[in-house]
This record gives structure tokens, sequence and C-alpha cells, in this order.
């Protein structure tokens, strides 16, 4: 039986800011934009909203990189307007939880210009400095994710300094216990002014391997795996939970990058108190190989959610399939074509919230948002695509190659203006461009059209969300595959208390003839996302038309 708490009830928004409204027509979203769309949100039913970084930032990685923690970006507005946008989330019942980038700050940061200044200036140690092997040879062979090594040299110092990411994202240093004081401020400070939590980013990387040894050939295509498992994380985490968290009523979820199952059960099992929640990316990541999207079958991507539902009642998982990472689902797990769009963005609405764990819907997702249409290597903004160029031709792909990939994995596609109404840039803004092209279907795919359609992706997103809400048994319910071999059907069932669900999605072009294997003669229909699904059935033989996605519910 699962402890009941409000965080496991929640459906959660992801806005990114910079993408989601213009209220001053430079082209960038800011904090009053999203206050004038907090109707909206409510409308659509969404119990908690997950802002991605508000922080003052250079945005060389789009916030990701904080150079002030208790200051708003002077593009998204001001400290004033952020009070507001809180009050006026908790006047519509809404809980905020905001983005926690502590693996790493920008280089732009106080801290870090006073490290860097001297080797005995007492922020030297906020951040990860080393000696080189030798003149011009970095410590080891540790890459950063945005190409090149994950060490940048300091003439100044005659050192290099570690970073992760960006040569601009210097990580910090988490062995230093005034480091995490400072986090743990910078926690308080935002918890008192009433914010209910936070997403961590990339937070299993805060411990770092003490040794600082090379890590094998074979990881540098993937070393998050070796990143994720320092020696105390788990020890941070606990500390972080006594000190702060503990003293909240907080909702936390992780950035789990890189982690094991294990790892993941560590920090998220509740006799823990460590995090609530962590993201897996086992699902969101699937067939991929970095910038490439490769092949997967619908038995691969179900043996994923078997493993998130088996690891028992002390922990809580999370489902995604969007976000400021990922492209878009409809085009990556459904079908973007004219034809098939809409029913199968309907689909995977059902799937995200009928599965067991708390549900992240990402803006512009509940239209059925798709991926942006790239058409040359410079029309990305995106530092990861930018930093891995020369690395990824060197390789030997070719621009062409890198493009065709780029165009199913790229983050810019998530990044692209939420597209609002048929006017120009998709009503996001009124000036003359906006910081990246909006996507040219927005006159097809926009909230308004939605909004007036009652058969839209928008609307079927908003049923779910009020069944969902109205039924603790599709929350609280066992999970059970009731057909993971099946290559097209994704069929499997809810069992509460009180209530058992069944759902049923072709995750295909084809029509399916399907035998179900599970008795619900007697179950009525409650939510189809076609006309034609007959209410009454009465043999467990079916028709299943393309995308086709039905949920039943037990007398
Ligand atoms: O997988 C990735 C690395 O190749 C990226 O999608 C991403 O860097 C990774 O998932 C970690 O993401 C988080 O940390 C990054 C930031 O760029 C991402 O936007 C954030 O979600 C560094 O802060
Ligand atoms: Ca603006």
């Amino acid at each position: 039986e699962f402890a009941k708490t409000w965080w496991k009830e929640s459906v959660v928004y992801q806005i990114y800011p910079r993408s989601f409204q213009d209220s001053n027509g430079d082209g960038i979203g800011d904090l009053q934009g999203i206050i004038s769309k907090l109707d909206y949100l409510a409308f659509l039913g969404i119990d908690v909203l997950w802002l991605s970084p508000h922080f003052d930032s250079p945005n060389d990685d789009n916030g990701y990189d904080i150079r002030d923690y208790y200051n708003v970006m002077e593009e998204f507005g001001t400290m004033k307007e952020f009070d507001l946008m809180l009050k006026r989330l908790q006047k519509n019942g809404i809980k905020l939880i905001i983005d926690l980038v502590v693996n790493h700050t920008s280089d732009e940061h106080r801290w870090f210009r006073e490290s860097k200044s001297s080797h005995d200036n007492p922020y030297r140690d906020y951040y990860i400095w080393k000696e080189g092997v030798e003149k011009g040879r970095p410590p080891n062979n540790w890459p950063s994710f945005f190409g090149g090594s994950a060490w940048e040299w300091d003439e100044a110092s005659g050192e290099y300094y570690l970073h992760y990411f960006g040569k601009k994202q210097p990580d910090l240093n988490w062995e230093n216990p005034k480091v995490r004081e400072e986090v743990y401020d910078i926690m308080r400070f935002w918890l008192d002014k009433g914010v209910d939590g936070f997403r961590m980013d990339v937070i299993p990387f805060i411990s770092k391997h003490q040794d600082f040894l090379d890590i094998p050939e074979d990881s540098l295509n993937h070393p998050e795996f070796i990143y994720a498992s320092g020696p105390r994380l788990h020890e941070f985490l606990e500390e972080m939970n006594r000190e702060v968290l503990s003293k909240y009523d907080t909702m936390t979820v992780g950035e789990a990058f890189g982690v094991t199952e294990e790892c993941t059960q560590l920090m998220t099992d509740e006799r823990r108190n460590e995090l609530d929640m962590v993201f897996l990316f086992d699902i969101g990541r699937i067939g991929r190989e970095n910038w490439r999207q490769n092949e997967w079958t619908l038995p691969q991507l179900k043996a994923m959610f078997n493993i998130q539902s088996e690891v028992g009642n002390f922990h809580w998982p999370t489902q995604f399939f969007n976000n400021h990472d990922n492209p878009r689902s409809v085009s990556k797990y459904g079908n973007d074509s004219p034809k098939y769009r809409e029913t199968s963005a309907k689909l995977l609405a059902m799937l995200l919230l009928t599965q067991k764990g708390t549900p992240f819907l990402y803006q512009g997702e509940e239209i059925g948002m798709t991926n942006y249409p790239f058409t040359s290597l410079d029309q990305f903004d995106d530092i990861e695509v930018k930093g891995n160029i020369d690395k990824v031709l060197k390789s030997g792909a070719s621009p062409e190659e890198f493009l065709q990939e780029l165009n199913k994995t790229s983050r810019d596609h998530a990044r692209t203006p939420m597209q609002w109404n048929k006017k120009p840039n998709a009503g996001f803004s009124g000036g003359e461009k906006s910081w990246l092209s909006v996507n040219p279907n927005f006159e097809i795919i926009n909230v308004e059209s939605n909004l007036n359609n009652p058969k839209s992706v928008f609307h079927f997103y908003r049923q779910l969300i009020e069944i969902r809400r109205n039924s603790t048994d599709l929350i609280y319910g066992d999970y059970f595959d009731i057909d993971p071999g099946h290559t097209k059907v994704f069929a499997y069932t809810r069992a509460g208390i009180r209530f058992t669900y069944l759902i049923m999605l072709n995750m295909s072009d084809s029509m399916v003839k399907y035998q179900v294997r599970f008795e619900f003669q007697d179950y009525e229909l409650l939510l189809s996302n076609i006309p034609t699904t007959p209410n009454k059935i009465s043999t467990n033989y079916i028709e299943l038309q393309p995308w086709e996605a039905r949920i039943y519910k037990s007398k």
C-alpha cells in the first residue's frame, strides 16, 4: 500500500520560460508571459508547474549556467514578477517547483570569478582545479558532454578547471562543506518564498571520484555512467534532506542522468530520506546513441515500463515523454504525419496519464506539437550541437548525416516557441522575430484551434487529467502488462482497491485484430481517441484501428 502524498497524485507541466510566451516583444519568453497564461494552465487541469531555470544567467546553456541564484534573469523580468507569478499560481491552486542547477554554475558567477583570480583566494576550492599531466595535457581523459575535454586551461593560475558540460559551466566542488552550505542557503531562500520543491539538474554528478583517474576508452561516449557513480552522492543527498528538505513540505525530483537501477532505488527509497522521485532516461532515450536515433521495438519499450513498476512500494516512478532536452513525443513515439498526428498524440496522452507514477507534461505536448524541420546545421541554437560538430565531423559522419540524425534527436525541437494561435510568430511574440524560429506548422497546430475543437489533442489531455484526478485506483493501482510480447499493441491493467482499468493502445500504422488476454466484458468504455470505438464489447476478439487508444473501467 503506497503512502498517499500530494506529489504522487499530481500532474506536472514543465515550462521552458524562454519559449513559452513573450510579453514585451523582444522575442524571448518571460515571467509576465507566463502570468498571462495561468488561466490556460488551470483550465488544462495541471497541479504542479516545473519552471526551467529562471535565475540570472548569460544563457550559454539557456539558463542552465547560473550567474546569480538570488536574482531573476533580466530577459525574464524581475523578482517582483516572480513573486506575482507565485501568488497567481497559488490562487489557482497550482504548486511550483523550480530547477536546482547546483552541479555547476556559470563561469560568470561571483564565486568562480573569485576562485579563478588566485590560488589562495578563499573561493579557490569552490571549484575543481588540477594541474595538467604536463604542459598542454589535461589532468585526465574525462570528456565534456558539449564537446572536447572536461578540463579548461586557465593561463593566469596555470591550472585546469573541471566542467562536465560547457566551458562556461564550471563544476562546483561538493567536497567543500562551504559549497554545500551555500547550496542549502539558496534552497532555503526560495522555499521561504513559498516555492514547493525542486527538479534537480544532473544531481547524481555532484560527487566526483577523488582519484581523478582516466575513464576506460569505451566509456568516452557515455561518461555519464561513471560521472553518476561518485562515492558520496547518497551522503550529500541525506545531508541536503536533513539540513533543508525535511523542514518543508516539498516535492523533489532528481534528473538521474547516468544512474543504474539500484542507485535509483537508493535515491528514492522513502525510508532513506534522500529524494522523492527521479527521472530515468531509459524510456526517454530509447534507441539513442548520443546524437543518433537507432530503431527500437515496442516490447523493448514495454520492458522499461515494467522495470519502473516492479520496484515495490517504497519507490514512486515518474513518467515523461517530452522535456526541453528531448525531441517531441508525437514525432518520436507516435506518427506526426497529417493522417495520424492527432490520433497518435492522444494515444501518447493516454499512455502518459494512465501509467504508474507522477506524469510530467512539457509545454506544447498537450496540443500535439511536432519536431521542427531543420534544413541546415547553422539553424541550431543548442550548445550541445555546436560544441560537438567538430568531433562528429572528425568521426567521419557527413554534415548531411549529422543533420538527418539531429532532425530526430536535437534538443532544439522542444525549444521552438509555444504555438498559441495563427497570428505572426504563432502569437508567441508581438515582436519582429523570436529567439528561435517558430515551427512553420503553427497555423495548423496551435492552442486556439485546439481550444475551439472539442475533439482536439488539448481536450483529450484535459479529459484524461480529469479522469486521473478522480480515480485514486488509477493513480495507486498495481500496473500489469497483459501482453508484453506483442509488437504493435500495448495493453495493461491498473488494479486498485475498488476499480480495475484496462488500457489498450495500438502503437502502429496498421489495423490490428487483437485477442484480448483479459476478461473485461462487463467493463465500461471510459474514453477512446477515435469515434468508431464500440461502447460495448461482447467478445475478447477486437479490432484496433491505427493508433487507437481505449481505456475501460470495471463496474
Ligand atoms: O543527454 C544529454 C547530454 O548528452 C543532454 O540531454 C543533457 O545534457 C543531459 O540530459 C543533462 O541535462 C541537464 O543538464 C544540462 C543541461 O544542458 C540540460 O538542459 C539539463 O536538463 C547541463 O545543465
Ligand atoms: Ca520577452
